[in-house]
């Protein structure tokens, strides 16, 4: 099997606590505050490796992790940072948010590297709530949760030039003849299964890549055979190669072009835009000749005929400077663009974070990244904490928005995994 789609879960590590603690030093009863903060949580991010070919490997290992950040210590120590994940993917992987499908990153070049679940940051340990209106702050808070998500990746393989064409007409022996690729060669249907990349060298310092995929036989749009499954690795090509069987008794050359046309249609009308020469291949054989002037007699003028024969090498080379020069005409691809803001866009400003007030069975849910994430912050034992939590939650009109759904004093109201008792004109005091 070649795997080339995945769905992964990510979470990054959780920011370590914050601590309260405070000086004690000889002569000094009550010294200052002296808690650490937490460290950050590590990120999950990839990294592209141009050694890797597929997504086998994750496949077998679905959910990953990264380090959750040490808590802080007195004495102001700070905890340690978790340690960040990296996941290598081919060139070539798209990474899509799972659940809305949006892209969020194109990784084609060998070391790039994202982020994409971003580590909590560290709870703020006592020490940094000194202020002068509070001389011996009890309050410290816990690590932020890391970002988690389900990630959908995607291999569409780069190459510049991609074979086309039914099963047998000689895509593997052509990508063998002009490249190092060694694919499996026999004269039977479905000989390839995956599909193999091969490089082409025309001339000193000009090369590209061109990708061989599984033969498609009519019905493939609809997952007749095995060749859809492997078109997506023709959308990032500049050029298809149409290899054509001129020695075929059952087929006339035209009606195989037509057919594998409609289908690349049917499939994706962006990629039978694609510019295409046909190689007419076997030429060695008997009866090519003939066969080849009704191809040409059939064919689009427009389209460029090249006979070949992929087991002699015949006209191979002509083939080969032509695909060359339609490169060079055609210039480079751009690679899906990401806005660059792609991953800091799916984070998000504290200020104007959304929550929603859902009723529901006389209790009142609140949901929101935000919200959950200041309760995720709170220490539920500490009652400054709390305090502090209520006053939060008031300024990001939370209370209002209650009252506004309709709550009462003595209302039940949830948000993540706290549970309160709505209380009208004071600070809502949380208990657990
Ligand atoms: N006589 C002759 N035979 C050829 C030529 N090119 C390929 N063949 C033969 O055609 C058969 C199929 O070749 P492959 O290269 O495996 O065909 P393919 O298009 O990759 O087929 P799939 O992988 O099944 O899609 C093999 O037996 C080849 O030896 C050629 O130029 N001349
Ligand atoms: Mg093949």
């Amino acid at each position: 099997m070649f795997y080339d789609t995945a769905r992964i879960y990510v979470k990054a590590g959780d920011g370590g606590d914050g601590v309260v603690s405070f000086r004690r030093e000889k002569y000094v009863p009550e010294g200052g505050p002296n808690g650490g903060d937490g460290g950050r949580g590590g990120n999950i991010e990839f990294i592209v490796d141009e050694g890797l070919r597929t997504l086998v490997d994750f496949k077998y290992k679905r959910h990953y992790k990264a380090g959750r950040g040490q808590h802080g210590q007195g004495k102001n120590m700070h905890g340690k940072s978790g340690e960040d994940l990296i996941l290598r993917v081919p060139p070539g992987t798209l990474i899509k948010d799972a659940d809305t499908g949006e892209l969020l990153a194109d990784l084609t070049v060998p070391g790039q590297r994202i982020i994409a679940a971003r580590g909590g940051r560290g709870g703020r340990g006592n020490a940094r709530f000194l202020s002068n209106k509070q001389r011996a702050p009890r309050i410290a808070e816990k690590g932020e949760p890391g970002e988690e998500r389900w990630l959908q990746l995607e291999l569409k393989l780069l190459a510049d030039v991609g074979l086309l064409g039914f099963p047998n007409a000689g895509k593997s022996t052509l990508i063998s003849r002009i490249s190092a690729a060694k694919p499996k060669i026999a004269d039977y249907p479905f000989t390839t299964l995956s599909p193999n990349l091969g490089v082409v060298s025309v001339e000193e310092g000009k090369s590209f890549v061109v990708a061989d995929i599984p033969g498609l036989i009519e019905g493939a749009h609809q997952g007749v055979g095995l060749g859809h499954d492997f078109l997506r690795h023709l959308e990032r090509t500049r050029v298809l190669i149409h290899v054509i069987d001129l020695s075929s008794f059952e087929q006339e050359p035209i009606d195989a072009f037509r057919i594998i046309n409609r289908e690349l249609e049917l499939y994706s009308p962006e990629l039978s835009k694609k510019p295409q020469v046909v190689a007419a291949n076997k030429i060695d054989v008997p009866e090519a000749k003939e066969r080849l002037a009704s191809l040409i007699e059939a064919l689009d003028p427009n389209i460029p005929v090249f006979p070949i024969s992929a087991v002699t090498g015949e006209g191979v080379t002509d083939l080969l400077y032509k695909v060359q020069a339609m490169l060079e005409e055609i210039g480079p691809v751009e690679p899906e663009t990401v806005p660059e803001t792609a991953w800091k866009e799916t984070r998000y400003d504290p200020e104007k974070e959304p929550f929603t007030v859902t009723p529901e069975d006389g209790i009142y849910i609140v949901t929101g990244k935000e919200v959950e994430r200041q309760v995720a912050m709170t220490d539920m034992a500490n009652e400054e904490a709390v305090r502090r939590l209520a006053r939060i939650l008031r300024k990001m009109g939370v209370d209002d928005a209650l009252r506004e759904a309709g709550a009462r004093d003595g209302d039940e109201v949830r948000i993540g995994d706290l549970i309160f008792d709505f209380v009208e004109s004071r600070a809502s005091e949380a208990h657990d």
